[in-house]
């Protein structure tokens, strides 16, 4: 069975959702978003950095939200919540899969940190105003991208959508989605109304 290490609200949401849309069952660890747990000699043997989300199937240890979403898909997906591999579809979700954590994130993680995470005194306030400016650039492509469609790669839901739809949570919390971006707003209404996407932010 696969282990989830996993802390709330973070980016193992997108693993713990992926696996509740798959139906497969899993183990989760749950671990507290603090130095203790996660640089613990214990968990720094799963992940070097100490960071997560990572999965541990009989030993099989992996890390990466997006490595982990495409191994899973490639063992269990059986064909869902992908389009068929090597076409031009499963070219665009294989983008998006990857713009969620290479583009998109660096700004909102550049966010979590100055704006929430890091003590007062070590926050850059520049960098914040830039990050959100260069995240409200990528919402704005969003919004262009989803006209007419219910999902990022058309009508079906895919996990590139479990992928994006973890930055939208936290644009969410961070105030950014505004609605200045009607599309992008609805397409967050639609994943958040799935079971396994509240399954996955319940945890
Ligand atoms: N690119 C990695 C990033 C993992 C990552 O930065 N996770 C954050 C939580 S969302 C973390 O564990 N941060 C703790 C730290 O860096 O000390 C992935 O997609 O899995």
């Amino acid at each position: 069975m696969i282990k989830v290490y996993h802390a709330p609200n973070t980016r193992s949401v997108r693993i713990v959702w992926l696996l509740e849309e798959l139906g497969l069952p899993y183990e989760l660890k749950t671990l507290a978003f603090n130095p203790k747990d996660l640089q613990s000699e214990e968990y720094l043997a799963i992940h070097p950095y100490g960071q997560v989300p990572s999965i541990d199937e009989d030993g099989l240890i992996l890390n990466e939200s997006g490595a982990i979403t495409q191994y899973i898909l490639a063992k269990y997906g059986k064909g869902r919540l992908e389009p068929k591999a090597g076409t031009p579809e499963h070219a665009r979700f294989l983008y998006w899969l990857h713009f969620a954590e290479a583009t998109f994130m660096p700004p909102l993680g550049n966010i979590a940190q100055h704006a929430f995470i890091r003590p007062e005194a070590e926050r850059i306030p520049q960098l914040v105003m830039e990050s959100q400016a260069k995240a409200k650039k990528v919402l704005s492509v969003l919004d262009r991208e989803l006209a007419g469609k219910p999902f990022i790669c058309g009508n079906d839901f895919t996990a590139a959508d479990t992928m994006l739809g973890y930055n939208l949570l936290l644009s969410k919390m961070f105030g950014l989605l505004s609605d200045d971006y009607p599309n992008v707003v609805a397409y967050f209404g639609r994943l958040a109304a799935r079971p396994g996407f509240q399954k996955a932010t319940a945890k």
